[in-house]
This record gives C-alpha cells, sequence and structure tokens, in this order.
C-alpha cells in the first residue's frame, strides 16, 4: 500500500494505492490524509488505469522516414544533439520554441528542471498553456500586489459569503484554489449560515448547489464586478478595515467606476439593476465573504480587468487579507513571496513578440501567436518547437491553422507520455515515468490552497524510465555544448549548488539527497516552517500547517510597499471596457466551454472508465434557440465560427442561457498516426477548431475561449 498524493488536479488530493506485485490492485481515498480526508473523484481512480494502459509511451520514439521507431534512449538524445544545435547556431536561439502544457504544473521534476533547460535554451519564445487559462490573474495580481504568484484564494472552510464567477469547482475541483471536496467545503459554508452566488451563463452542478446563480452573458463579468465597485462607492459602503493604510489608489477607483452604473450594466451583462445592487450589498455587509473569479473571467475579452476587479472588491469590502476572506497562503516550500530576498517587483513587457509585438508576462508569450510566429519569414522565426507536457494541437485557438504551422517546422521534440494529435508532429518522443514511478510534491498548487499543507509523495514503483528531470538534464548539456552524454550529476550539483546560494544555506545540509529531493529538502529549509524532507518523509500523510494567515504587509512586494489598487498597466484598458456600456446585444450566438468530472483537458481520454457512457462531446443549446435554428435534440449540428466549423450532436437543454451554446474542449481524437486506440474509438470534435487566435485579452494576450461568435445549423 502506498499514500500517494493525486497529481492530476489541483486538488491534491491523497490518495491510498493497493499493489499485487507491481499491478495496481485498486486506488483508494486516503482518509487519513491531513487536507483531502478520503476525497477522490473519478480521475483519481483510474490512476491504476492511467499506469497500466496499454498505449502509453515507455520508449523514446524517433521518426525515420515518416514512422516513429522505438529506440534506446542514447538514440533519441544523439538525433537531438545531432539536430537541434546546429539550427540554434545558424537561426538564433529564438529560432527555438517552448509549449509548456498543464500536466508539467503537476510534475515536480518537470518544474524545477525544466526552468534550467529552458534558461539554458535561452530563448524568448516560451509559450505555456497560461494563455488559454490563468495569465489575467497574474496580470492583475502582479501589479496590485507585486508578485504575479500573489493570487488570494478564498478562505473557503471560515468564509460566510461566497461569490463565483466562471469557476465550477464542483466539477473541476478547484483551480487556484487548491481545495480537495470542494463539494464538502462549499457545504461547509451553507451548514455556517452562509451564502454562495453564482455568476455563469451555465446552470451548472455548483450553480445548482449555490443559493443563487445569475445567468449572465458571456465575457462581461468585468462589467457587472465595476457596477459591484460602483454601489460600494455610491452607497458608502467601501470600508477597508485594517488595510486603509496599506492601500493606494482608492480614489482613483472610484473615479473609474463612476460611469459604470448598475443601469449602464444591465443591458450588456443580462442582470437587473436592482439585482447587481443586491449582490454588492450583501457581500458588503456579509461577516466575511470572498469573491473568486476562474477561467470564465480570464479566457475572455476583458480577462485581465476582471481579475483585477475580483481583488478590487475583495479589498473594499476589506475582506481581502481577513480569515473567512480572500488570503494569501504561505506555502511550506517555493513561494517567492516568503523568501528572502524579496522579488523584484512585478513588471510586464520585458520583451515583446517579434511578428505582433506582444508583451510577455512572466517570461511567457501569447500561444494565440505561436502559429504566426512559425509561419511569417524573417530573423528571429520560430523553426523547431519542443513540447513538454502539452497538447497545443487540441488545447489553443484555431487549432488547425497552428497544426498546419507544426508541420512547417524544421524539427519537433516532444516530452510527452502518449504519441497524441501533437506529438504525432514531433521528430523524437520523450516519455516520462508514470504518475506512480516519479516521485512527488505540488510546489505550485500549495501556494494557492485554502489551507497551508505540506505532503510528500515519494515514488511508489520502480521505473526504467529516466525521470524527467534527468531528460531535462540532457537536454540541457545539449544545448550548452556539453554534448549528449553531459555529465548529468555534476549538472545536478550545479543546480543544487545555486538553489542554495540563492536561498542563503550550505549545500552540504542537503548533500546526501540528489535531484528534485534535494531541491525540495532546499527549499523547505529556507522556506517558512523550518521543515525538511525529513519531516515529510516521517508523516506519509501530510502535514497540517493551520489555516491561512494574515500576511499583509510582508506579502506585499510592489515598489511603494503597498496594495496598487488603481496600477496604470491595468487602468489603461479600462476605456475598452467603457466601450462596451453603449452595445446593445446584436442576437448573434456565442460559444462557451465547459469541464465534465471524467475530463482532463484533452489527455484523459484514452481510459475507458472515464469515456464510457454517452458521448459528452455534444453542443448544449438554449430549447428557444434550438426551435429557431431548427435544431434536435440528438441530431447533428454544423457550428461556424471565423476561424473553422465542426460537426457535433446537439443536447437541447435549458442549463444554457438563451443566445449562449457550449461545447467542451480537449476532444477531436481523428487525426491519423497517433497511437491511443480508446481515444480514437471516442473522438469527438475539436471546439478549439472554432476559438479565433486573433482574439484575446487585449493586456495578457490570453485567447478568448469563451464569447466566441459562432453560427449554429442543423448538418
Ligand atoms: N476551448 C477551450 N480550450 C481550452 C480550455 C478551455 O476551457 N476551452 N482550457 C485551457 C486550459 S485551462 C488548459 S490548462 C489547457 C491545457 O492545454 P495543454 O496543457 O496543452 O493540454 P493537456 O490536455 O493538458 O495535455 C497535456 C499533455 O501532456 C501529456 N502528459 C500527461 N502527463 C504527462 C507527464 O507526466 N509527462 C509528460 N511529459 N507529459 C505528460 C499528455 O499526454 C498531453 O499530451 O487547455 C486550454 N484549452
Ligand atoms: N474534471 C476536470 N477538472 C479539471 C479540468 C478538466 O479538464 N476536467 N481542467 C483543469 C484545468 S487545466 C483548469 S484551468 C481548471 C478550470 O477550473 P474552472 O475555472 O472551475 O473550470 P470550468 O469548469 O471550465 O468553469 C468555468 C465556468 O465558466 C463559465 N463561463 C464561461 N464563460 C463565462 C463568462 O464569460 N463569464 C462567467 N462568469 N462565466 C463563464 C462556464 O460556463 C464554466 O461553468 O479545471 C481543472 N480541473
Ligand atoms: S479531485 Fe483531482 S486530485 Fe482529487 S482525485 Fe480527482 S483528479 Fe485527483
Ligand atoms: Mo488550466
Amino acid at each position: 500500500m502506498a499514500a500517494v498524493t493525486c497529481p492530476l488536479c489541483e486538488a491534491t488530493c491523497g490518495l491510498d494505492v493497493t499493489f499485487e506485485g507491481t499491478r495496481v490492485k485498486k486506488v483508494r481515498g486516503d482518509n487519513a490524509d491531513v487536507f483531502s480526508s478520503g476525497y477522490i473523484c473519478p480521475k483519481g481512480a483510474s490512476l491504476g488505469a492511467l499506469h497500466h494502459d496499454p498505449d502509453r509511451l515507455r520508449a523514446p520514439l524517433v521518426k525515420r522516414d515518416g514512422e516513429f521507431v522505438e529506440v534506446s534512449w542514447d538514440e533519441a538524445f544523439a538525433e537531438i544533439h545531432r539536430r537541434l544545435p546546429p539550427l540554434i547556431e545558424a537561426h538564433g536561439k529564438d529560432a527555438v520554441a517552448l509549449y509548456v502544457g498543464n500536466p508539467s504544473a503537476h510534475n515536480l521534476g518537470n518544474l524545477l528542471y525544466g526552468r534550467v533547460f529552458y534558461k539554458a535554451l535561452g530563448t524568448r519564445n516560451i509559450f505555456t498553456a497560461g494563455t488559454v487559462d490563468q495569465v489575467p490573474k497574474h496580470f492583475s495580481s502582479g501589479y496590485l500586489f507585486g508578485s504575479g504568484l500573489s493570487i488570494p484564494v478564498p478562505d473557503l472552510d471560515r468564509t460566510g459569503h461566497l461569490l463565483i464567477l466562471g469557476a465550477n469547482p464542483l466539477v473541476s475541483n478547484g483551480s487556484l484554489m487548491t481545495a480537495p471536496d470542494v463539494r464538502g467545503r462549499l457545504k461547509g459554508i451553507q451548514r455556517r449560515g452562509g451564502k454562495i452566488v453564482v455568476v455563469d451563463p451555465r446552470r451548472t452542478r455548483t450553480a445548482e448547489l449555490a443559493d443563487e446563480h445569475h445567468a449572465i452573458r458571456p465575457g462581461t463579468d468585468a462589467l457587472l464586478l465595476f457596477a459591484m465597485v460602483h454601489v460600494l462607492f455610491d452607497e458608502d459602503r467601501v470600508h477597508l478595515g485594517r488595510l486603509t493604510e496599506h492601500v493606494n489608489g482608492v480614489e482613483e477607483v472610484r473615479e473609474l467606476a463612476s460611469q459604470f452604473t448598475p443601469e449602464a450594466v444591465a443591458g450588456p451583462t443580462g442582470i437587473a439593476a436592482e439585482e447587481i445592487r443586491r449582490l454588492a450589498r450583501e457581500l458588503a455587509e456579509a461577516d466575511h465573504a470572498a469573491v473568486y473569479g476562474r477561467i470564465g473571467t480570464t479566457t475572455q475579452a476583458f480577462g485581465t480587468v476582471a481579475s483585477w476587479l475580483v481583488d478590487v472588491l475583495n479589498t473594499l469590502t476589506g475582506n481581502l487579507d481577513r480569515p473567512g476572506g480572500a488570503m494569501f497562503p504561505l506555502a511550506a516550500a517555493g513561494q517567492p513571496n516568503s523568501s528572502t530576498p524579496k522579488p523584484k517587483p512585478f513588471r510586464t513587457g520585458r520583451w515583446k513578440t517579434r511578428v505582433h509585438g506582444l508583451p510577455e508576462v512572466l517570461g511567457e508569450v501569447p500561444v494565440g501567436v505561436l502559429a504566426d510566429e512559425i509561419l511569417t519569414p524573417g530573423e528571429g522565426q520560430v523553426r523547431a518547437l519542443i513540447t513538454v507536457s502539452g497538447n497545443p494541437c487540441l488545447s489553443t485557438p484555431n487549432a488547425e491553422r497552428l497544426t498546419g504551422a507544426l508541420e512547417q517546422l524544421d524539427f519537433m521534440v516532444s516530452l510527452d507520455v502518449y504519441l497524441n494529435e501533437t506529438s504525432r508532429l514531433a521528430d523524437v518522443i520523450l516519455p516520462g515515468p508514470s504518475a506512480l514511478e516519479r516521485p512527488h510534491y505540488d510546489v505550485a498548487l500549495y501556494q494557492y490552497a485554502v489551507r497551508d499543507v505540506a505532503n510528500w509523495t515519494p515514488a511508489a514503483l520502480p521505473t526504467d524510465l529516466p525521470q524527467e528531470w534527468e531528460t531535462m538534464l540532457r537536454l540541457t548539456g545539449i544545448v550548452t555544448g556539453q554534448g549528449p552524454d553531459a555529465d548529468i550529476a555534476a549538472l545536478d550539483d550545479f543546480v543544487a549548488a545555486e538553489a542554495a546560494r540563492r536561498a542563503g544555506l550550505d549545500p552540504a545540509v542537503a548533500a546526501r539527497r540528489t535531484g528534485p529531493e534535494r531541491l525540495l529538502d532546499l527549499m523547505l529549509r529556507a522556506g517558512p516552517y523550518d521543515l525538511t524532507l525529513a519531516d515529510l518523509e516521517a508523516a506519509p500523510h501530510g502535514v497540517d500547517l493551520g489555516p491561512l494567515k494574515q500576511r499583509v504587509p510582508e506579502v506585499l512586494t510592489t515598489a511603494s510597499g503597498k496594495i496598487e489598487l488603481a496600477p496604470e498597466p491595468i487602468t489603461e484598458d479600462v476605456p475598452r471596457l467603457a466601450r462596451e456600456l453603449g452595445k446593445e446585444p446584436n442576437g448573434e450566438l456565442v460559444l462557451i466551454g465547459r469541464r465534465h468530472l471524467s475530463s482532463n483537458n484533452s489527455w484523459m481520454h484514452n481510459l475507458e472508465p472515464l469515456v464510457r457512457g454517452q458521448n459528452r462531446c455534444t453542443v448544449q443549446v438554449h430549447p428557444d434557440d434550438a426551435t429557431r435554428l431548427g435544431l434536435t435534440d440528438g441530431g447533428q449540428a454544423v457550428v461556424h465560427s471565423r476561424a473553422g466549423k465542426i460537426e457535433v450532436p446537439v443536447e437541447v437543454t435549458d442549463v444554457i442561457r438563451p443566445g449562449v451554446v457550449s461545447i467542451p474542449h480537449g476532444w477531436g481524437h481523428d487525426p491519423a498516426g497517433m497511437r491511443t486506440a480508446v481515444a480514437t474509438a471516442h473522438p469527438g470534435a475539436n471546439t478549439n477548431l472554432l476559438s479565433d487566435e486573433t482574439q484575446m485579452d487585449a493586456l495578457s494576450g490570453t485567447s478568448v475561449l469563451n464569447g466566441i461568435p459562432v453560427e449554429i445549423a442543423p448538418a
């Protein structure tokens, strides 16, 4: 039996895995886990199926004459050595782009050693799944609080009033809010006599559990939130409490909010002015309240302004950094805002993309322009791509154009565990060990946990595969001129010595360890709880570090040392938002996404237990729209957008707002040349053939994946 932290989503559940030899017999929720107390979802329960999936890659693949062949690790690295350094030599570092996908955030080796490789590679063309996800929140937090990683999370277990916008945590299990068993925690709010309000164009499972649901028009959250801010000022309900001396810019916010009256936003948002006033009053009057916005508020045209306004509301109601409000977690390891020296104040746009001149945010550039960077000739043109646990051919906008662009590359490497929609285009595929074959610690996610915890998982099973951190160091050796056989141990010692130096520690303190264990041990030692890895090894079900703590002003790393409530790099986008005020809905249909409990973006559809049953890749249409458009439940429809068209089955349902249709992402497993038998038998259609790569949040470059104009007709 092994106590394992599930690395599949942000909830970090503790699981109990039992084995028969090296076969996984059963996966259950670990009742003794200090954070998840036995909670498990269908994905966690299929960790065994994932480990034993015959299609999961267990050897590197190299494409020879258009066909993938299994090769030894030495041959795979020799191939990369033969092709990558000459390309960099001839065309420069920026000719190699990176695309780093979501599972990297759940993978200790890739997190800690990926950055070593990316830095050695030295390219400015770093693309990630962040610009189809949460980058607006980094942007707003960076300018508000000084660090893009200082993101307040709702103090779920103590709050009395929770306003959720654009999130469906009952299905997603929470995001930028690490909270195993969200359902139990939300019910706890109601048991304590509190209230949950959901703002979402769909009546989701979370909306059904909530006390109140408002079916907003997609893309208009910033208007709603601004109107709530307006009401707070208008009715003299702004009370910063102990934050007063720590906040700059309140008057500027009052002025900016003046034109966003509830009456002015009611038309565009579809929410009545009186309702908006009541939402603001109830938020202000609650003893402890938190506003929480997630991907429905970030992957839209005003993602950054909406993300900013979420925390403006938290601040103006005195709920920021107060128990039961929105608080800053204090993670045990690796949290930049709790380290010494403090990070430099946040800044974006230190460089810009070549073709469109879009600014970097946190060292990343918008994935919406990756195709153009590949297809547009000239100095700095991208000619090679390395994907690290990413599937951009299903996950990013105008996937057809991107796929065409990837086919033009001179060289492509995928670090991936499947031969799928994206990795099939690579020249070399380097697989990593399964979740049960690698150690785990959630360096990234504990920074957003609703309770401070630390939980270490050693590898449960042995493996012949190199760990991905070793692969990262071999790649580092190749791009730094040390060749394919560089001394990995020496490189690792060097990385550890650097990490120790930055943390002001003697590297010898962790000398008996290597790899991620050594780095994590150093990070824990340098962290705020004076822990070591040995302490965590002695506590297989985790260490509880208590409820969230007040951190203002210590957490603030702005130049002023204060919360900058009206930062210019954000407020400069307010005039664009104000232009939405005059616009009346023009009757066009808009497309949004959705998630399912048994999905994990694009990549777990090869597991029978997660795809059996009805086809989930349908377009949901409101009955009124269906009647008007001649669509019938179970019939086929063609959905068109500027970018492309797909055919999907129709699901007529009143859970969706009239004028809005919804299709889940992560489907479309129909390209040739993949090795995913189960997914190929349940292909669905790729909704990112419809999303438009030219549509982005103006500030952060995050793609608009919600609120895409579409036309729909019977097939
Ligand atoms: N229309 C629309 N599009 C969306 C979204 C949406 O809501 N609507 N959501 C967006 C969001 S939030 C995200 S995060 C992105 C996700 O976008 P991506 O990160 O690009 O895609 P994933 O589906 O997470 O694919 C992960 C890849 O990693 C591989 N993998 C899994 N485990 C490992 C491992 O341990 N090691 C390695 N090396 N590889 C591994 C899988 O095989 C798969 O190829 O999708 C985005 N796309
Ligand atoms: N089961 C499962 N869990 C997952 C994932 C998965 O694919 N499947 N993916 C993981 C990842 S990578 C992430 S980032 C998280 C995301 O976690 P969440 O943000 O909770 O994700 P969603 O369930 O897509 O919820 C977004 C909600 O926003 C709504 N929405 C769409 N447009 C708008 C809008 O304009 N305004 C408002 N207010 N709402 C809108 C949608 O209807 C949807 O209900 O989930 C993670 N967890
Ligand atoms: S909720 Fe997330 S962490 Fe928990 S078992 Fe499911 S996939 Fe794993
Ligand atoms: Mo995501």
